[in-house]
């Protein structure tokens, strides 16, 4: 009895939290993506680092071999004492690099949602990089935030590796570089890794692997949605599909109904017909040029841009 009050009660919050808001709103018109932080609870990440290692997922590797072949070009621009900030755990290949090649760098502030994710993360950086203060900050970084205190004496530089920008919708992807220029100061950088536009067959092959990790992670935001909000979802019932869409530039992710259903989530009740899809997530592609119009109308300029040639992937610096 007792336990069926309590997780009664953990139902009754849940369906009251931002999520259960966002997710009854979307599959009430499920042409638009859910924001793309839902796609990330435990297993999510755990599928995700497992994407970024498939033989299709060109974005993780090429950007790791860029920023090690400008790592010199891009630590002179750092000064000394600065702070990096990262947007995200900082658990990866890339945060290693930027360390390695800057030693001038006297503090890390990795900035991540999930406490665990976080802190085991600035544990790794502080035992690798004794000489660095590492001040973890538990947040949403799409939301306002403060920098601590401890991060504020030198320079700041931000870092956004992995094209995580391109998640992003265009006015979210503004509203978020307008919030971390007030975040970062008026004198930072902003060290940011964005995807380029290509051939369809590469962008498809990317988001639809072989392996079918990729499958994996999309179906896992329906495994998610039915723990944590009450939800009857079949996920075999539904196609992961990848859809390069030109006109906006944009590699998007689908789940397909394979029947007609119906399913309930939140005590809400939804219907699907054969071949519909649900929009789970959009990952925005870009040209130097849109890149650099997009930062400036959030008020950064572009200061250095340095491309893979093949697969295409860049990484910009920009300042205020
Ligand atoms: C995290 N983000 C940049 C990935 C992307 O490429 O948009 C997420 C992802 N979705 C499917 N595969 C990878």
């Amino acid at each position: 009895q007792k336990q069926w009050m309590l997780s009664g009660l953990r139902l009754a919050r849940d369906v009251d939290s931002e999520f259960a808001q966002d997710i009854v709103k979307w599959l009430a018109a499920p042409q638009d993506a859910p924001k793309p932080k839902y796609l990330y609870d435990a297993e999510g990440s755990r599928l995700f680092d497992e994407i970024c290692k498939t033989r299709e997922y060109y974005l993780t590797k090429t950007e790791a071999a860029l920023l090690k072949s400008v790592s010199a070009e891009l630590s002179a621009t750092i000064p000394t004492g600065a702070a990096l900030v990262e947007f995200g755990s900082g658990s990866s290949e890339k945060t290693h690099i930027v360390l390695d090649a800057a030693p001038q760098l006297s503090t890390y502030v990795p900035i991540e949602i999930s406490p665990t994710a976080l802190e085991e993360a600035a544990q790794e950086i502080r035992t690798k990089y004794s000489h660095l203060r590492v001040v973890p900050l538990v947040a949403d970084f799409t939301t306002a935030l403060q920098l601590p205190h401890s991060a504020c004496s030198g320079a700041r530089v931000g870092f956004f590796p992995g094209s995580t920008i391109g998640n992003f919708s265009p006015a979210g992807a503004k509203a978020f570089l307008r919030s971390a220029r007030g975040l970062l100061g008026d004198d930072a950088t902003f060290i940011i890794g964005y995807d380029i536009a290509k051939d369809e067959p590469t962008l498809v092959a990317a988001y639809d692997d072989a392996t079918g990790v990729t499958r994996d992670f999309n179906k896992n935001l329906l495994v998610r949605i039915n723990r944590e909000l009450g939800g009857d979802f079949d996920p075999s019932a539904f196609d992961h599909r990848a859809v390069w869409n030109k006109a906006e530039s944009r590699m998007e992710m689908h789940l397909v109904g394979r029947r007609d259903q119906t399913f309930h989530v939140a005590g809400r009740e939804f219907s699907l017909k054969r071949g519909e899809s649900l929009h789970t997530e959009n990952s925005y592609k870009f040209t130097p040029e849109s890149f650099e119009a997009m930062v400036a109308g959030a008020g950064w300029t572009t200061l250095r841009c340095w491309i893979n040639e093949a697969p295409k992937f860049a990484v910009a610096l920009i300042g205020p």
